[in-house]
């Protein structure tokens, strides 16, 4: 058995010789690159499959979100867009949903809301007395998820013949040229309603008679009028109604609190001489408050007279 097993002993011995380690060595060091490639070609194809399925995935949201929108579940049938109405009327508002409802709200901007609890999409509802111009009407229907909203822009018109006077900002002024003011215009109607924000209504044009001086701007998302200052001077603005009311207001530009103070600020000082300097040689508006002479132009005349007040 020992001579048996000693040839065969030896003959592992042999193969451990330094020659059999390196074979021995080479050959793990092979498996060892086989194995480190198959890992790395397993990570790669892990990889590209990972890459694709999230690509697919991705595909399928955008896909998805691309998708042509549904169409609106609510829609209101009355009124109809643009449709014009008094301030304070009682108007049937009718709506049409394809989702499910268990209540409806109503409401004009500016107005309260309404609500019908039966899921009913027909009510009769309040306009609000004291808002006029073009406001949306929308309603919110409730039961699915989300709350699905539809909207249609009416108009709010007061009865013309009942309207006796018109009334605008007190004390308007722009401090500095280039500075925006705005224009609060309110009706008055015969009863004393007042109707605040006239100045959007398609009832009312407002022109700047000094336009060098004044001109005119809607922010129609603010339903706001401003006024913007280029120079220095008192501007004219107008308002006229369908009616016939006309108002003029006075616009002073850059006025200071105090003669020749054209900063606005406590003293009279280098800053203000400034102002008339950068100005001299120009024609003068009528009330410049930098023609100190009132002579019609600004010169150094208004310069030596500012330094000596
Ligand atoms: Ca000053
Ligand atoms: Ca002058």
């Amino acid at each position: 058995m020992d001579d048996k097993e000693q040839p065969s002993g030896s003959k592992e011995q042999k193969e451990f010789t330094p020659e059999a380690i390196q074979v021995s060595t080479a050959k793990s060091s092979l498996k060892r690159v086989v194995l480190g490639i198959g890992v790395i070609a397993l990570v790669i194809v892990i990889g590209v499959f990972g890459y694709y399925y999230f690509s697919a995935v991705q595909g399928n949201n955008v896909k998805e979100t691309s998708a042509p929108a549904q169409p609106a579940a609510v829609t209101i049938l009355e009124p109809g867009a643009g449709e014009a109405f008094e301030p304070g009327e009682t108007i049937r508002i009718v709506a049409v949903a394809q989702a499910p409802v268990t209540r409806a709200g109503f409401a004009v901007q500016g107005g309260s809301l309404v609500f019908v609890e039966d899921g009913s999409l027909a009510t009769d509802y309040e306009l609000p007395p004291d808002v006029v111009g073009r406001v949306p009407l929308g309603i919110a229907v409730y039961g699915s998820n989300p709350v699905r909203k539809a909207e249609v822009d009416i108009i709010l018109e007061p009865d013309l013949a009942r309207l006796t006077n018109i009334l605008v900002t007190d004390e308007l002024s722009i401090d500095d040229p280039g500075d925006k003011d705005s224009l609060i215009v309110q009706a008055v109607m015969q009863d004393g309603t007042e109707y605040s924000r006239y100045g959007l209504s398609t009832n009312l044009t407002i022109t700047s008679l000094t336009p060098e001086l004044v001109t005119i701007s809607y922010d129609a998302e603010q339903r706001s009028v401003f006024l913007k200052g280029h120079d220095y001077g008192r501007g004219t603005v107008e308002l006229r109604t369908r009616n016939g009311i006309v108002k003029t207001v006075s616009v002073p530009i850059g006025f200071p609190y105090r003669r020749g103070n054209l900063e606005r600020d406590d003293l009279i000082d280098e800053r203000d001489y400034k102002i008339i300097e950068e100005a001299i040689g120009k024609r003068a508006n009528i009330d410049d408050p930098r023609d100190l002479n009132k002579d019609g132009k600004i010169d150094a005349k208004d310069l030596e007279i500012l330094k000596n007040l």
